[in-house]
């Protein structure tokens, strides 16, 4: 079976217990074998790990004097063998490429070297590093530090006890020399790589401090063994990567340039944000979001809805079932809109079929004409008894002031896949509308319905891409209404808007500001009347931010009798 296909499965499994070191893209003999360079990025904590994955890096190095700077220690041997395991396994969780971890002098002798390795090799780790200093070992580049390397034969049987240990054939132990970083020459430097070579090693890393590649290509040149060589170019900056594979370093680590990059950034965003407000440093700083994204929210918000009881849901559904205005005729003399039979099922059971499917058992529905038609069971109702006068804002308002937490609030005439729920439900945002995008072909085509539609203008996001239809991410709202111009606007509210508890707090808050405010209100006539459109340009007039998560298609509004004859069409029972 193929690394990622059959493997799948096992691999996922060992992934989060760390034990997939011989399987696909774990291993780095295989990468080393396949590829003519890999470039490892050094990593201090699982998140930069991820992030070094992301930017493109073959491997991950746990690097020794990173896992110590994020304690707040020096690179001296100061954390214990376990410490840093600890932080390579959390490596090997966040990541799927191979991770090396820096063992510094391997945590003891060779009896020492044994146990080491058994653990890492366990916790998922393709490659260790042991070097050739002296317990307690102290960063290759600390100055005014006496330099004492252990024996080459006390080093070379480290090596060969890493060797013996190890159970997975894809597991890789590097030895390195620090010969040239305690100034003891060339020679010396070969001496000691060629024992290793020899002891076993897989690779062998000879350390410089140099800051060009002169002294490491004389090395590099004498190199007589056919274990592959690997560079550490902290000092030797200017050497490119080309450079360094013509001159025979198969395998590349840059230690420490993550770390270095992060206390930059920190520094100077906190200086700024001490001296000012969050604002000041806002445009700088990750947005929420990307964090959530990097920690895998969605994984969270997936397996929440697949696992967790149902009833727990945190999120209220609110159905604005209360106006009528006459343009179905007839068939809805008796009913509202919400209680249209579409194939055996009305409207408002198909909306709540595809709440309860996104685990919202919650569910409110406000009523006013032929109310007592509203009798789908298990739901809380409210009623609008100013229905005839009034809009949808104080139909939701009526609810909102009696509910907690989020809100979803929807149309009571609108039918639309569970799908868009569930990636409704997934929005960050405080207010968040779903906006089809579908509008614009039909703009294009010429099938826009003559009535009035909720349109909107947006900004960010998925612009039709040969055909195929990409939802972005950071789409936000700029304006909505329907008398914005159809030229104008890029998509249409579906009538679906998702308040975070927050978001819910601030509706209310605005809300209770605009009471009692003579004259008109956006498109309505006056706030009473008015709709959810008006509200959210409020919002935004306001300067708060609305999200769009954008669709294409996959719902109906039954405005019309053609919409419900399209319904009976279109939808399943
Ligand atoms: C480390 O990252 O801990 C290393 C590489 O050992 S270096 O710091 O460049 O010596
Ligand atoms: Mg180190």
């Amino acid at each position: 079976m193929s690394d990622e296909g059959g493997g799948l499965v096992v691999c996922m499994w060992a992934k989060r217990y760390g034990r997939c070191v011989s399987r696909g893209k774990r291993s780095l003999r295989r990468a080393l074998a396949e590829r003519a360079q890999v470039v490892a990025c050094g990593a201090h904590d699982a998140l930069s790990a991820r992030l070094a994955e992301q930017a493109g890096f073959d491997a991950i190095w746990a690097s020794g004097f990173g896992i110590s700077a994020v304690r707040a220690v020096p690179d001296a041997s100061i954390l214990t063998m376990n410490e840093t395991l600890e932080a390579a396994r959390a490596m090997v969780d966040a990541t799927t490429i191979p991770v090396i971890a820096d063992c510094d002098t391997g945590f003891g002798n060779a009896i020492n070297v044994l146990r080491t390795v058994q653990d890492f090799e366990a916790a998922g780790i393709a490659a260790i590093c042991i070097e050739d200093n002296v317990f307690p070992k102290r960063c290759s580049f600390y100055s005014g530090v006496a330099r004492e390397l252990a024996p080459v034969e006390e080093h070379a049987g480290k090596v060969a006890a890493a060797k013996s240990a190890q159970r997975d054939p894809e597991f890789v132990v590097i030895a390195r020399t620090e010969a040239l970083i305690a100034g003891w020459g060339h020679d010396e430097a070969m001496r000691r790589a060629r024992a290793y070579a020899d002891a076993g090693a897989d690779a062998v890393l000879v350390h410089s401090k140099a800051p060009d590649l002169d002294e490491l290509r004389c090395v590099a040149r004498a190199w007589d063994r056919p274990t592959p060589l690997v560079a550490v170019p902290t000092t030797y900056i200017g050497t490119p990567l080309d450079e360094l594979q013509s001159a025979g370093f198969r395998l590349v680590i840059y230690a420490n340039q993550s770390l270095r990059a992060a206390v930059v950034a920190m520094r100077e965003s906190l200086g700024r944000l001490r001296a000012g407000r969050a604002l000041d440093v806002e445009r700088e700083i990750a947005p929420l979001e990307e964090i959530y994204r990097l920690v895998g929210l969605d994984e969270l918000r997936d397996n929440e809805s697949r696992y967790l009881p149902m009833s727990g849901s945190p999120v209220t559904a609110v159905v604005l079932a209360a106006g009528d205005d006459g343009a179905l005729g007839e068939i809805t003399a008796d009913r509202p809109r919400c209680m249209l039979d579409v194939r055996g099922r009305t409207v408002l059971e198909r909306q709540v079929t595809a709440l309860n499917a996104n685990g919202i058992r919650e569910i409110a529905v406000v009523r006013g004409y032929r109310r007592e038609a509203v009798n789908v069971p298990n739901l809380r109702y409210f009623d609008n008894e100013q229905y005839a006068q009034s809009g949808e804002m104080v139909s939701f308002l009526l609810a909102a002031r009696e509910l907690e937490g989020s809100l979803l609030c929807l149309y009571g005439d609108v039918v639309f896949d569970d799908a868009i729920v569930a990636r409704l439900l997934r929005a960050t945002g405080d207010i968040t509308v779903v906006v089809d995008r579908a509008f614009a072909e039909s703009r294009r085509l010429g099938t826009l319905p003559p009535s009035a539609l909720d349109l909107v203008v947006t900004e960010g996001g998925a612009r039709p891409e040969a055909g195929r239809f990409v939802p972005g991410e950071g789409v936000r709202l700029r304006r909505i209404g329907q008398s914005l111009a159809r030229d104008e606007a890029d998509g249409e509210f579906i009538g679906l808007v998702l308040l975070s508890a927050a978001g819910a707090a601030l509706v209310r808050q605005v809300c209770a500001e605009l009471a009692g405010r003579p004259g008109g209100f956006h498109e309505a006539l006056d706030l009473g009347r008015a709709s959810l459109t008006d509200l959210l340009q409020e919002l935004l007039d306001r300067g708060h931010d609305v999200d769009c998560v954008e669709v294409h298609k996959g719902w109906m509004e039954i405005d019309s009798f053609a919409d419900y004859r399209r319904a009976w069409a279109e939808l399943r029972g």
